[in-house]
């Protein structure tokens, strides 16, 4: 069994002998009993000690109604091509895409990179959000990857899953507890049409593990990636929760979602945020190293494949500043 497996196995063996996750929490390099949110922020001390035990915590109603139509007017805008934004990516359901051209949102799975649009970057900065954000990174904050997730009706072939995995895999900078997802839910999500599912406490291990696409039969989206020999026997939770309701968690949390069972669509909006004090690291060599070569690839497809480009460049224009001082993420 390799290290970061058996790491998993001591977080699961104490939950499934009955006991609570173990809670040896090492301290952080300054001393503090906290390590993974910051001391002074708005984040009360139960709310800390379930982030950094758990890591995810949801927050309720952090984001109005209103706001999010907002967003919702404006996703339904770039499905219809009504608007264009620079450097923005449209997902589309592997199988709903290739049975049949589908209008509109209908194979829509996620749009990704909305940083150069003023109206959905607007969640990036909400007030009500980023004294959560500098609670976890401290007050430099860039947003580094964005998304709003339209998960549709699963057209039978299950696709509109999302494999378990950690976010980490994907991004090529580090420290990881300098870095946490916010996730909020447009409208009631339940299992019923595929909240969020998350191994509570499996960023403790501290180990990004391998991922790879799941061998499904109906087919699995692109990016999709999921750790290699998931255990679906660890215990695990289901985050039901009410528009605006807000997820924060570690970029090493496993997590993933279930299928939509419903007939309706199933919206979040969500950002990636990182201290601007990370620095971004070289991933060859590395379990990520197969993932960014595919995106690489992926890019030069849309960039010409005489674009000279690394890996890193392609984050560092993901990377947009919040709020305080610019660091070595972004380019611009
Ligand atoms: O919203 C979802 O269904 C899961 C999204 C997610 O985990 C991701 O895109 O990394």
């Amino acid at each position: 069994m390799s290290e970061a497996k058996k790491r998993l196995e001591t977080i699961f063996g104490h939950v499934r002998d009955g006991q609570t996750p173990s809670v040896t929490m090492k301290l952080a390099s300054n001393g503090s009993r906290y390590r993974y949110t910051q001391d002074g922020g708005i984040l009360s001390d139960d709310q800390r000690k379930f982030y950094e035990e758990n890591g995810y915590l949801v927050v309720k109603d952090l984001v109005s109604p209103s706001e999010l139509q907002t967003y919702k007017d404006r996703f339904q805008s770039i499905c219809c091509h009504d608007v264009t934004i620079p450097g923005l990516t449209i997902m589309r359901d592997v199988a709903i895409a290739k049975s049949e051209y589908q209008p509109g949102e209908r194979a829509v799975t996620k749009i990704q990179d909305f940083q150069f649009d003023d109206v959905l970057f607007k969640y990036c900065t909400l007030p009500s959000i980023i004294p959560y954000v500098s609670s976890v990174v401290g007050d430099d904050i860039m947003s580094m990857h964005t998304m709003l997730i339209n998960k549709p009706p699963d057209p039978g072939s299950k696709s509109s899953r999302h494999p378990m995995h950690q976010d980490l895999h994907y991004f090529p900078f580090r420290p990881a507890d300098l870095i946490v997802c916010s996730w909020t839910a447009m409208e009631h999500v339940h299992r019923q049409n595929g909240c969020l599912v998350v191994l509570p406490g499996t960023h403790r291990t501290g180990v990004l593990l391998q991922h790879e696409y799941p061998k499904w039969e109906g087919g699995v989206n692109k990016m999709y990636h999921g750790i290699r020999d998931y255990d679906p026997s660890f215990p695990r939770a289901h985050l039901e929760m009410g528009p605006g309701d807000t997820v924060f968690f570690h970029p090493l949390l496993i997590h993933g979602s279930g299928m939509n069972r419903t007939s309706g669509f199933r919206k979040a909006i969500s950002c990636h945020y990182a201290s601007s004090h990370c620095h971004y690291i070289d991933v060859v060599g590395t379990v990520q190293e197969q993932l960014a070569r595919e995106v690489e690839g992926v890019a030069k497809k849309r960039l010409g494949e005489n674009v000279e480009f690394s890996y890193k460049d392609l984050w560092k224009v993901k990377g947009r500043l919040v709020q305080g001082k610019e660091g070595n993420l972004s380019i611009f």
